[in-house]
């Protein structure tokens, strides 16, 4: 019991510690690039896209990571852009310019699968 307790403090710590990291690393990349530009991270996982609904701006990139053992796409509903086949742990990236194609997407190979751009 002490051992599993201990156990989990460390993966408590090591938990906190990659939180702070990431936390400094975005910092950093933001300042990098544009102050106002930010990236929103949607994950496939449990058949859903979560978040399933991204508030964005233009200028903004929103990145999809495969987090399921199956594959995915991210698709316009009206077809104008497509990750094309994602395999797990794959990533698509696509940065919102005033002529893209926002609203509703899904995934080709589950129709279920819905999620929402909607522009700030
Ligand atoms: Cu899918």
């Amino acid at each position: 019991m002490v051992a599993a307790t201990s156990q989990r403090a460390n993966v408590m710590r090591s938990a906190l510690w990659a939180g702070l990291i990431a936390l400094i690393a975005g910092g950093v990349l933001s300042l990098a690039t544009s102050a106002s530009a930010e990236t929103h991270v949607v994950e496939m996982r449990g058949f859903e896209f979560f978040p399933a609904e991204v508030n964005a701006a233009i200028g903004d990139t929103i990145v999809w990571i495969n987090k399921d053992v199956v594959p995915h796409t991210a698709t316009a509903a009206d077809g104008a852009w497509d990750s094309g086949l994602m395999e797990t742990d794959d990533e698509f990236s696509l940065t919102i310019e005033a002529d893209t194609s926002t609203g509703d997407y899904v995934c080709t190979f589950h129709p279920n699968m819905v999620g929402v751009i909607s522009l700030d």
